[in-house]
């Protein structure tokens, strides 16, 4: 046989591949990115110290592991770095769990093991037997497969490995992506492309991008994923859909990660022809016993259901007279047999009462806290309208002790320039989660209803809504993919800092040259700030553009419903602005604890940043800055331009710092983010200027077009409607 021998171009083709030189940087590969390490000491310090990869036994998570450690390692460090056992080499990096591995089990770390649990991992350096071990261990395999990607997120933002002591757990326990995903593969509010899930070539093509998903996801510690949109189809469930459902489960399973489906409360009468959906018909609830039974009979470890119910026109219990609890305790009743959980969403308005619609989930759910079955959860999004661009926490949490709160996020960029503005969310969620409910006292913070340990529940848990497309990037702008990163990592730990995490996000994503990482963090942590500026500063809200919601839309009114328009919540008139939702007004603030009450209900003391989200105030409000409300918010909106001008600045200041695929992109999407936030800023300026009847301060940029122009303008096709 004739010898092959590597010619010197595929050589250097094979070194450039090796180093990343070669590739184009097209952000397929997420924060996932293992190029050679430029730091030489420090590479030469992880080559010394990992010495040889050790991972002992065999299953398809420990196989997992392996690669990952082989490919990240070797790339990072630039040598071949696969698992071995050489019993000549002193320094070992031994990865697995007591079970899996008897060197671990001999190391004795039972009781620091005890105190991570199911989920949680320890990073260690140790010395036994003649031998420098690097350990990760875990109690379980995925537990050992989290700690590896924490193992290769350390030598990627270029820590130090050698005197590790490091034990994590997450804070929360089901830490699920929601997909809006419909079987046509469209996404409701996706802007990166159609759905990921091929329904047509499932169950028998699995496509390299679920196993790269999976990947994703692990390595942030996210372990479950609801496939289909909330506003549900019902074919799903059918027996057809179910094997191909299964084959994503089959996919995931190794990676930690459980599968979750849509059910649509109708789906007795449209897939079982029974007569009625209601959830107190015993021939209703023997239907989904069987449905649940034929599912777990596909998919044995399958998470359960998410249920939108009576809520924008999705049939659910109330269609029967029956309550909010009656739906969810009857899935409930067929789920827990099979350890199925049931995440019943709180986002509802209902078009019969004419109240404000900040106030509606919790008159309707309020009343049945305690009335559900501990397999249900009932998932609240973080503010009482809709995901905008700022709004207060939610009233239900803290209010219904109960019952455990799932935390609903949007990572989708929805009301925040979709796919094409750069906000990076961290600051968004953690507001949220660190805002104090005072349920119990100070210190009742959000997140400690969302983790369970403010009222001792056993589920906990936070859901994404995510902003996955099948564009080559995934999430369309190169900063989604942040989002992503960051709805993981604060369900993992909600306390690391929305700068801690950029900082990580952008050592893996890009470089960590220190100059790249300051100015990019930079531009992240102001960037959400200055969305709210230019689209909705000072607590205004929902002010966005007919179906669409990219731009603005001040002057929409007379539709269907009178809370799917921006002047019920603007409430501009010639005397002033925003929603009176004290005592004078909604009494919405009476749902909040005394404490926050007391802070908000008197506009001196309320935060300027949801003032006009809790007060109607005149134009010649005495604002802190001295100026009055008209000045304050021209100087808002403004204020948003220039902050999207300062990015672009900064952004400019890279070239050559950043590949050239995602530097012209990022340009070119900076570039839209700053026409659209002047056209924000002109078109709301001009509409509210109709009331105030007031100039917009000489120091500021004037409006470009007419309001007439700016009210014609009308984008047809804009994705995700
Ligand atoms: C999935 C908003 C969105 C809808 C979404 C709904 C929900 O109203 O605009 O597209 O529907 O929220 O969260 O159910």
């Amino acid at each position: 046989m004739r010898k092959k021998i590597i010619s010197p171009l595929s050589f250097l083709c094979l070194f450039l591949w090796f180093t990343g030189a070669a590739r184009a940087e097209d952000g397929y590969r997420l924060w996932q990115r293992y190029d050679l390490l430029q730091n030489k000491p420090l590479v030469k310090e992880y080559q010394k110290a990992l010495g040889q990869l050790v991972v002992q036994g065999s299953s398809p998570t420990l196989s997992i592991i392996e690669d990952e450690l082989s490919t990240g390692l070797s790339g990072l460090l630039g040598q071949p770095f696969s698992a071995a056992e050489n019993p000549e080499k002193k320094n070992v990096l031994l990865v697995g769990t007591p079970a899996t591995s008897p060197v671990l089990k001999g190391l004795g770390l039972e009781d620091k093991l005890k105190a991570v649990g199911k989920d949680g991992y320890l990073l260690l350096s140790r010395k036994a037997g003649g031998k420098n071990y690097t350990v990760v261990a875990a109690n379980t395999e995925v537990g050992a497969l989290y700690g590896s990607f924490h193992l290769l997120r350390l030598l990627q933002t270029q820590q130090r490995i050698n005197n590790l002591d490091i034990s994590s757990s997450p804070k929360t326990q089901h830490r699920i992506l929601n997909h809006w995903d419909n079987l046509d593969r469209t996404v409701e509010r996706g802007y990166a492309g159609f759905s990921i899930w091929d329904w047509h070539k499932l169950p028998d093509y699995i496509d390299q991008r679920y196993l790269d998903y999976a990947r994703a996801n692990a390595s942030i510690g996210i372990n479950g994923t609801v496939l289909t949109n909330v506003n549900a189809n019902s074919l799903v469930l059918s027996e057809e859909y179910l094997k191909k459902v299964k084959a994503l489960a089959d996919t995931f399973r190794p990676y930690g990660i459980k599968v979750y489906l849509t059910a649509r409360f109708s789906s007795p009468i449209e897939l079982g022809k029974l007569k009625t959906a209601d959830p107190l018909n015993p021939e209703v609830k023997a239907w989904w016993k069987n449905k649940v039974e034929e599912i777990y009979r596909h998919i044995p470890d399958f998470g359960g259901f998410l249920v939108k119910a009576n809520s924008e026109g999705q049939p659910g219990p109330q269609n029967y007279n029956r309550s909010h609890a009656d739906g969810a305790n009857m899935l409930a009743e067929a789920l827990a047999p099979k350890g199925g959980l049931v995440m019943w969403r709180a986002f509802v308005y209902d078009d019969k009462v004419p109240d404000d619609r900040h106030k509606q989930a919790y008159t309707e759910f309020k009343p049945l806290d305690g009335k559900f079955l501990p397999n249900v959860m009932v998932q609240v999004k973080n503010g009482a309208i809709d995901f905008q661009p700022r709004e207060p926490f939610h009233p239900l949490f803290g209010a219904m002790p109960k019952t455990p709160l799932m935390m609903e996020f949007q990572i989708t960029q929805e009301y925040l320039g979709q796919g094409t503005h750069l906000a990076y969310l961290a600051p968004m969620f953690k507001e949220t989660l660190m805002a104090d409910t005072y349920a119990k006292g100070k210190g009742s913070t959000v997140a400690k209803v969302v983790d369970g340990s403010l009222d001792n529940h056993y589920h906990s848990g936070m859901a994404g809504v995510a902003n996955i497309g099948n564009d080559r990037n995934w999430t369309s702008h190169p900063f989604g993919q942040a989002n992503w990163y960051t709805f993981g990592r604060l369900a993992w730990d909600y306390n690391l800092t929305s700068e801690a995490i950029a900082d990580e996000w952008i050592k893996m994503t890009f470089s960590g040259s220190p100059t790249l990482v300051s100015t990019v963090k930079q531009m992240m942590m102001g960037s959400r700030e200055a969305v709210v500026n230019y689209m909705t500063p000072l607590g205004l809200h929902h002010l966005m553009g007919w179906s669409h919601h990219y731009g603005p839309g001040p002057w929409i009114k007379d539709k269907p419903r009178a809370d799917w328009t921006s002047v019920y919540y603007h409430r501009a008139d010639e005397k002033g602005i925003g929603f009176d939702r004290t005592r004078t007004g909604s009494n919405a603030l009476s749902q909040y604890a005394p404490e926050v009450q007391a802070l908000l209900q008197n506009p001196a003391t309320c935060p300027e940043d949801v003032l006009l989200w809790f007060h109607h105030l005149p134009w010649d409000w005495k604002m802190k800055s001295g100026r009055t409300l008209w000045d304050e918010l021209c100087y808002k909106y403004s204020e948003g331009v220039d902050s999207v001008r300062a990015m672009q600045k900064d952004w400019d200041s890279l070239q050559g710092q950043v590949d050239k695929e995602r530097y012209q992109q990022v340009k070119q999407y900076l570039a839209i983010q700053e026409k659209d936030a002047r056209w924000w800023r002109d078109a709301c300026l001009l509409y509210f200027q109709t009331f105030s009847k007031r100039p917009i301060p000489q120091a500021l940029e004037k409006p470009a077009g007419t309001l007439e122009e700016y009210m014609k303008i009308d984008p047809k096709f804009a994705p995700g409607i």
